[in-house]
């Protein structure tokens, strides 16, 4: 299996929240696929065989699959004897919403927060492409939205509530043992741990902890990305 994914200058240090799900969904089934890392100014070229503008990218034999809640789809309908990352259609539907709640309340308050330190991280070719696709997205120049950094990381945090509480009732988003949804959170994570220095969680929150737990599993997968410094 080949996995493409974002880089920045560090190709050892890839940071999209997409990516970071994907991974951990292939070692939630059991694979540990060949990672192919790429710089925003190639994805196009690179990935043209699979019609796609965006990674993750996965190659899986002759199936080529985009998208990472398709290739979480995928994963499922492909591999049913291995360990189910949605446990049914039901939370299949669910883990859906969670997708797509989570990129309305989480992903686009910190995607603001964080642009300017994301753009820090590039390579001066992408740095050009970013900054004109990212300002053209978000209506604003990127020294613009450095002005409202705070206030969109504290909506972010503010967002994190309902997380917060159900980890106060279970350990997972999964139950008893993590499941897609968990991965969805966690690639959020990942991506602010991997591009910002701003701190997210208290030491004391439920969150924290949970992302410790998710930090360790698949022997330390997600833990080996390092804090942006
Ligand atoms: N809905 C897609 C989103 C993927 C996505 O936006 N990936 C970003 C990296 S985080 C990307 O490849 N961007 C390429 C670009 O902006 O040129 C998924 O879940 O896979």
């Amino acid at each position: 299996m080949k996995l493409f994914e974002l880089v920045g200058r560090d190709p050892s240090q890839g940071f999209s929240p997409y990516v970071w799900r994907t991974r951990m969904a292939l070692a939630h089934k059991g694979f540990e696929p060949e990672l192919v890392p790429l710089r925003f100014t190639e994805i196009a070229d690179r990935l043209a065989f699979a019609e796609s503008r965006t990674v993750p990218v996965l190659v899986d034999d002759d199936k080529v699959v985009t998208d990472s809640w398709h290739i979480a789809c995928y994963l499922e309908e492909a591999y049913p004897e291995r360990p189910s990352l949605f446990g049914g259609d039901v939370g299949r539907v669910q883990a859906r919403h969670f997708n797509n709640s989570s990129f309305n309340h989480l992903v686009m308050p910190l995607f603001k927060a964080i642009v300017g330190e994301i753009f820090e991280m590039l390579e001066e070719e992408d740095q050009a492409y970013f900054r004109e696709s990212r300002e053209k997205r978000l209506g604003k120049a990127l020294e613009e939205m450095e002005e409202h950094r705070e206030e969109n990381l504290d909506l972010f945090r503010a967002n994190l509530w309902p997380y917060e509480m159900t980890l106060r009732e279970y350990d997972y988003f999964g139950g008893e043992t993590p499941a897609y949804c968990d991965y969805i959170l966690y690639g959020i994570f990942q991506w602010a741990k991997g591009t910002s220095r701003a701190q997210f969680l208290e030491e004391d929150s439920r969150l924290h902890d949970w992302r410790s737990r998710m930090d360790s599993m698949f022997d330390g997968l997600g833990g080996q990305l390092q804090q942006r410094s």
